[in-house]
């Protein structure tokens, strides 16, 4: 029976337009940072159709929301899911896409009266995109602990609040404790947010693993000063500085080739007048590469490169790693499954590693786990014009559903 059983496309993509409501930018696109008023709206709305699934809801230490459906037996539960938060130029797709195709595999379940042996668990991540309080996949890495849950209760965000105060403020400061979630497996669809399987015309991404990330906020320190009397040799221009580290990144990722990336996403200097030589500059950068060697060499470059852009024009600097995570495999025989059953629906499927941070990386070093891909047009993610067509988020939850459906099985073949 289970081998016909589809998921119900129309409720899908409804649900996430449902989602995209909130939060909602004038002209398109998502803005529900994490832990906002409109994190917590969405966080509610999601809880209310968990209970209307009839799962049973648990919030833990750090806000990650999970809704349980129960198996037949006590075995540890599949877990499905991403997260709800997104950037401030969010789309409607990357994260939701996970944690609602999540709720859909329970509701076709529940509608085919199909109960599995394994539990099935959905969860909704905090914090997955470190926009608002670095680091990104705060809420996967303090639950399966790879972040310590006090540090990332006193994170300070970008705005000046502090993550476990603002936690408590939307009510959403659970009592599961970290390590409470301990699944079988792990799985989790996600967009693609790349130009692949788009330009390769593939509906399927196995998404073997993620690669390293590397962020850093520079702060440099210089002496404002008159634009016009200052000769060019008595200056100490913090902004002259901040451009010249941005510049180099762009260079690091040019001499490297692909698949290093390099991206300098924040940058401001102050007091930001035409007349002022600035006076103090921040910037971000974002490395990342799939190999954990040339990730390090990358950053070796920055950090001297940058240190002797400070000294050349008698500046003071200080680096803050705002997050660091190593490259990550996903369980090849997890990968397997995604790609059999891809190709059982007569999809075209693609290994490939993952150039975004995901959830799922935090999970891949406790239980097996892997990811699903769906096209992102034009390659898009973190913009309002973020689209995955109805067809492909079909296809891609159903995919999922059959992975789940084998895994969640008593005889799965990861013996979970
Ligand atoms: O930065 C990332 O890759 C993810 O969107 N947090
Ligand atoms: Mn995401
Ligand atoms: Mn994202």
């Amino acid at each position: 029976m289970s081998a016909n059983l589809r998921i119900d496309g129309r409720r899908l993509t409804s649900r996430l337009a449902a989602l995209g409501e909130i939060g909602a930018l004038d002209g398109g696109g998502v803005k529900r940072l994490a832990l906002t008023d409109a994190d917590k709206a969405g966080r509610d709305r999601l809880v209310s159709w968990m209970r209307e699934l009839g799962l049973t809801v648990e919030v833990d230490v750090i806000g990650n929301i999970i809704g349980t459906r129960a198996g037949t037996s006590a075995a540890p539960p599949i877990l499905l899911g991403s997260h709800i938060d997104t950037v401030a130029t969010g789309g409607l797709y990357d994260g939701a896409l996970g944690v609602l195709a999540g709720l859909e595999v329970v509701a076709t379940l529940n509608d085919a009266g199909i109960e599995t042996h394994h539990p099935i668990a959905v969860a909704a991540f905090t914090n997955e995109e470190g926009a608002r309080f670095a680091p990104d996949m705060m809420g996967s890495g303090t639950q399966t602990g790879a972040l310590p849950l006090e540090d990332m209760l006193r994170v300070k965000g970008i705005d000046g609040a502090r993550l476990g105060e603002e936690l408590d403020r939307i009510g959403y400061r659970g009592d599961l404790p970290v390590g409470a979630m301990k699944p079988a497996a792990f799985l989790e669809l996600h967009i693609e947010q790349g130009p692949v399987l788009e330009k390769e015309g593939i509906a399927i991404g196995a998404v073997t693993g993620v690669q390293g990330i590397s962020w850093t906020e520079f702060t440099i320190e210089g002496v404002s000063n008159h634009a016009g009397t200052t000769p060019m040799a008595m200056r100490h221009d913090a902004g002259f500085v901040a451009a010249e580290i941005a510049v180099l990144a762009r260079e690091i990722a040019r001499e490297a080739g692909p698949p290093q990336v390099a991206t300098v996403g924040a940058f401001a200097v102050e007091p930001g007048l035409v007349n002022v030589v600035p006076e103090t500059a921040t910037l971000t950068v974002d490395l990342r590469h799939t190999d954990e060697n040339a990730l390090r060499r990358a950053e070796r470059r920055l950090h001297e490169g940058a240190q002797a852009a400070v000294e050349r024009e008698g500046c003071a600097m200080a680096a803050r790693s705002l997050a660091r995570f190593e490259p990550v495999a996903f369980d090849p025989r997890l990968v397997d499954r995604v790609a059999f059953h891809a190709e059982a629906f007569g999809l075209g499927v693609k290994r490939m590693p993952s150039g975004a941070g995901h959830d799922a990386q935090m999970f891949a070093p406790i239980c097996p786990t892997a990811m699903i891909f769906v096209p992102s047009r034009n390659g898009l993610s973190h913009n309002i014009n973020e689209y995955t067509a109805p067809d492909e988020i079909e296809a891609g939850a159903n995919v999922l559903l059959a992975t789940v459906l084998e895994l969640a099985s008593a005889d799965s073949p990861l013996g979970a």
